[in-house]
């Protein structure tokens, strides 16, 4: 799978008001930027056109752009995201997909809630867990909206107290799987190949494969040298200011 396009957009000065399950302190906005910088810049580097857009004072988590929709060949779906402060961030983002997408459906369901965080697309299927910001309404319009495009969704779960599903796995290739082997346990994955994180280091599973970098959150060794191993080249990026708000290096952008 190439991708051809990103989407992200810059942190806003309201990001130190950032949702966060666990507080350990403000992020820094001058450090974040700078990460920021890095990600897009890696984006580039394999040949891809990144849009950025500019930052959202009135959205403290929209620079977390993976959650307002999900990106497919056929075509763009905009979320509904379950967090009350970020439902908003969905129709800032619908504009940016109509100019590049010929069609934009959108999740619309009152009482439909989901988050692109939760959904890793494979080439076979469509997985989406269930989570504290996704449920089976959002799920189930979503599995409708996708049909016709050709895609089968599969629901599956998120582990109690992980934010989003691909807060614990990322996509490296057709068929290979980086997950925490607290998600991998369920069986959610057989049939593909699973690397597994290494202990103590679950963070480093929100990690995206672009193109030909696999782009990780620096600070988990073990795992990056198993990523190497298996033949991929990695790109360790700065997290630590992201990591405060549970986001990583799926949540930074829209990639198609
Ligand atoms: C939130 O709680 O919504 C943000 N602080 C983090 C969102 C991370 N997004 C993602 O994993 N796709």
């Amino acid at each position: 799978i190439q991708f051809t396009h990103a989407i992200t957009r810059r942190p806003a000065a309201s990001i130190t008001r950032g949702l966060r399950a666990v507080d350990t302190g403000n992020p820094d906005l001058a450090l974040m930027q700078a990460h920021h910088d890095s990600y897009i810049a890696t984006l580039r580097e394999t040949g891809a056109t990144v849009i950025e857009l500019p930052p959202l004072d009135a959205y403290p988590d929209s620079v977390f752009v993976e959650d307002t929709a999900l990106c497919l060949p056929q075509g763009a779906v905009v979320m509904r995201p379950g967090a009350p402060s970020r439902l908003g961030e969905a129709a800032e983002m619908a504009p940016h997909l109509h100019a590049l997408y010929g069609e934009v459906v959108g999740i619309t369901g009152a009482e439909s809630f989901i988050e692109g965080g939760d959904i890793l697309v494979t080439e076979r299927e469509i997985l989406v867990g269930r989570s504290a910001r996704t449920n089976a309404a959002g799920i189930a319009e979503l599995a409708r909206l996708v049909a016709p495009w050709g895609h089968e969704l599969r629901e599956v779960h998120t582990p109690p107290g992980v934010l989003h599903f691909k807060t614990d796995c990322s996509l490296l290739d057709v068929d290979t799987i980086l997950s925490t082997t607290r998600l991998s346990a369920s069986g959610c994955f057989d049939g593909y190949r699973v690397i597994d994180v290494a202990e103590g280091e679950e963070a480093a599973a929100n990690t995206i494969r672009f193109n030909d970098l696999v782009l990780m959150p620096a600070g988990f060794p073990r795992t990056r040298d198993a990523i190497a191993a298996a033949g991929y080249t990695v790109r360790e990026i700065g997290n630590s200011e992201c990591a405060k708000l549970d986001g990583g290096m799926s949540c930074l952008s829209l990639r198609f």
